[in-house]
């Protein structure tokens, strides 16, 4: 038995070393605005072994996993101390999230998790589920995660097991290690996902993005990336919300969106990333899109591309909730190149490059969208036309210089 016992710790230790020591590459050509990876950059067998098995031989003779983990996705960013962090939504088979600070050298591959995963506490009223945290470096001096608190719906009727209640809770650290709970957010609507905290103050108070939502999964009457203004964070009440990025028939975002991490300070405004959901045969459909707001007025939206920026490929179309990538952290390095996080299909993590550069020219120079078919082929023939004003000029340059020599 000690002999079997022995085999499976070294195998399971080896293939556990390979994964996490794996160089990643990036994927050739691309759209010219990101480089993609070959591989993922956090995958549940990424969980360390300490977590899933009881390494004791007396109590676990045969080596079984003792907690299994499902998905690890969706995962806030920060660089600290040099240091590329995550941190992610870890799924275990019982279907309940926590997060789990994974670290890396170089924000591209050996991500590898802390020894234990965060120990969020709790207000009075105990989450269910917890997910889907997003960073933010206030100019307070505080680090703050909000995430999803999820806990079953106290209106749902006699054996109505699944109505739901999302709500946006918040907590603050300065090492990712030990965190200070806050009451969760107040706002008007009856329900909350997807809420970040901007990290300038605005007029002296704490602005947050917010998406009301009627329902657990319909944004319903309501949706859209919405903003309020809270005195403190201590007793966050938002009593305006505002929607500064709608919803929109027959557009990526038709069905609800979403921001995804704390927008980034740029010279030309405030660049953020955010999911757009579509309805389809198939089920919901959920991308990535950006768009970028004023540095004075940061509800004005001043340039949003058509569609969308990444969309599931590959693999990435495939899991637990197949069709879906969803960004909530991304990391601005000094030099300016920006990761950006994503999960795919509710299953895994993957990372994308590009430059402050590179993403302020697609922001600004990307064509809006036109919400008509004829827009989009008038959008097109523009293009053409110009191409085949800059074809013509450098055929007319060979034909000087043949004529000339
Ligand atoms: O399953 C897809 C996503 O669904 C929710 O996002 P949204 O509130 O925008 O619909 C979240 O549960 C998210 O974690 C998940 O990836």
């Amino acid at each position: 038995m000690e002999n079997l016992f022995q085999k499976r710790l070294e195998g399971l230790e080896k293939s556990y070393i390979d994964l996490i020591t794996r160089k990643n590459e990036k994927l050739p050509l691309g759209n010219g605005v990101i480089k993609r990876y070959k591989y993922p950059v956090l995958t549940a067998q990424h969980a360390p072994l300490l977590w899933r098995y009881d390494l004791n031989p007396a109590t676990n003779p045969y080596l079984m996993e003792r907690f299994g983990i499902n998905a690890t996705f969706n995962a806030g960013a920060i660089k600290l101390h040099g240091k590329y962090l995550m941190v992610v939504r870890v799924e275990g088979l019982d279907r309940k999230s926590f997060f789990a600070v994974a670290e890396s050298e170089n924000g591209v591959d050996n991500f590898r998790f802390w020894e234990r995963p965060i120990t969020m506490p709790e207000t009075e009223e105990p989450d269910v589920n917890v997910y889907d945290m997003r960073l933010t470096q206030h100019e307070d001096g505080w680090i703050y995660g909000l995430f999803c608190t999820e806990r079953k719906d106290p209106n749902a009727g006699p054996g109505d097991e699944s109505a739901a209640m999302a709500q946006c809770g918040i907590a603050r650290t300065h090492d990712l290690v030990t965190w200070e709970r806050l009451p969760d957010l107040k706002t008007p609507s009856p329900q909350q996902r997807n809420v970040v905290l901007h990290p300038e103050f605005v007029d002296g108070k704490y602005a947050l993005y917010t998406r009301p939502q009627d329902s657990f999964i319909e944004a319903g009457t309501r949706g859209g990336i919405g903003y309020g203004l809270v005195n403190c964070m201590e007793n966050a009440v938002v009593n305006e919300e505002q929607i500064l990025d709608e919803k929109h028939y027959h557009t990526v975002y038709e069905v609800k969106n979403g921001q995804g991490p704390a927008p980034l300070k740029t010279t030309k405004g405030w660049l953020h990333l955010a999911h757009g959901v579509r309805n389809t045969a198939a089920g919901l459909r959920y991308v990535l899109y950006m768009f970028m707001t004023d540095l004075a007025d940061i509800t004005k939206v001043t340039c949003k591309p058509a569609g969308y920026f990444i969309a599931p490929e590959g693999e990435e179309r495939i899991g637990d909730v197949s069709n879906v990538v969803f960004a909530n952290g991304w990391i601005m390095d000094d030099d300016g190149t920006v990761f950006i996080y994503y999960g795919s299909s509710d299953t895994r993590m993957h990372v994308a490059t590009s430059t402050i550069d590179l993403l302020l020219d697609y922001v600004t120079n990307t064509p809006a969208d036109g919400f008509r078919s004829a827009a989009s082929v008038e959008t097109i023939n523009q293009i053409i036309d110009r191409n085949l004003a800059v074809l013509q000029q450098k055929q007319e340059l060979v034909a000087n210089e043949n004529a000339n020599s």
